[in-house]
């Protein structure tokens, strides 16, 4: 079996310690960077739908979710460099009620690559939490607002008429995640989607610019 399968393999039963130097390994084979991030991708989606047939519960998502982000962890340095000169600041954090943190923790790598300086404030966080954070937090251009759950959708909504009701001005706000769609974004008056970390980037910086 080629390592970049091991990787896949190892993530959907969650061998954290394993991972990281699988990757390494798959590395060292020749693998793509960005191909060895989609396998994991496309293991957590056969963990998520083992989970959905009832073959396996919370903590084995959530160990599997560990060992992603080992393994993300690795080849952090060759899916991100450092920009040189800095775009403004970007909030970024999952919305309320979500403790889904691997995409959002992926788009905020890539959106920082691009330019941003970046604060991440993490899962499970209410609007008020996104407006302290761009009042506290000098030149925000960009706050990027993730969801993971059908359920916490409501959430994203609140959060960007939140935003918008301070009349707060000089950012833009983006949204992402696995239930969130141009449609819904264009629905709740966010300035931008993006449906995966390398578009979010890609929308970061246009977005600032427009
Ligand atoms: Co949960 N979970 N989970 N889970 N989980 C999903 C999302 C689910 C699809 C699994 C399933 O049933 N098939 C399902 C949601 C169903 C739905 O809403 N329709 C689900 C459920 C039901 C739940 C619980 C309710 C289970 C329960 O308790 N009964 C519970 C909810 C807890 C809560 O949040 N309140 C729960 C809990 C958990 C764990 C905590 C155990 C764990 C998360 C740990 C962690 O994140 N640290 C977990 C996991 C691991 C998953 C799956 C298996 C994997 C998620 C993941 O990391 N994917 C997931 C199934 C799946 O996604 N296929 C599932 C990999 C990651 C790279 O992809 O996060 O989609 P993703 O990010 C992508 C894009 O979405 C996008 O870019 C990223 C990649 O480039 N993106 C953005 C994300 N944010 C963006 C922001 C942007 C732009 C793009 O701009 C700002």
């Amino acid at each position: 079996m080629a390592k970049i399968d091991e990787v896949k393999e190892q993530v959907i039963i969650g061998k954290t310690k394993i991972v990281p130097g699988l990757v390494q390994e798959a590395l060292n084979e020749g693998s793509a960077a960005k191909d060895i991030l989609q396998a994991m991708i496309d293991g957590m989606k056969i963990v998520g739908d083992r989970f959905s047939a009832g073959e396996i519960y919370v903590p084995e998502m959530l160990i599997a979710a560990k060992a992603m982000s080992k393994g993300v962890e690795v080849l952090k340095p060759m899916l991100s460099a450092e920009a040189s000169t800095s775009l403004g600041t970007c909030i970024i954090g999952t919305v309320e009620g979500d403790l889904h943190d691997i995409g959002k923790n992926l788009v905020n790598m890539m959106i920082g690559s691009a330019g941003f300086d970046m604060v991440d404030l993490g899962v499970d966080q209410a609007p008020n939490k996104f407006i302290e954070a761009i009042k506290n937090n000098k030149n925000v251009k960009l706050v990027a607002c993730s969801a993971l759950l059908t359920t916490t959708l409501p959430a994203l909504k609140k959060t960007v008429d939140a935003i918008k009701e301070t009349g707060l001005s000089g950012f833009k706000i983006i949204v992402g995640g696995a239930p969130v769609t141009q449609k819904f974004a264009d629905e709740i008056g966010a300035d931008g989607y993006a449906p995966d970390a390398g578009a979010a980037a890609e929308k970061a910086k246009s977005i600032i610019a427009a």
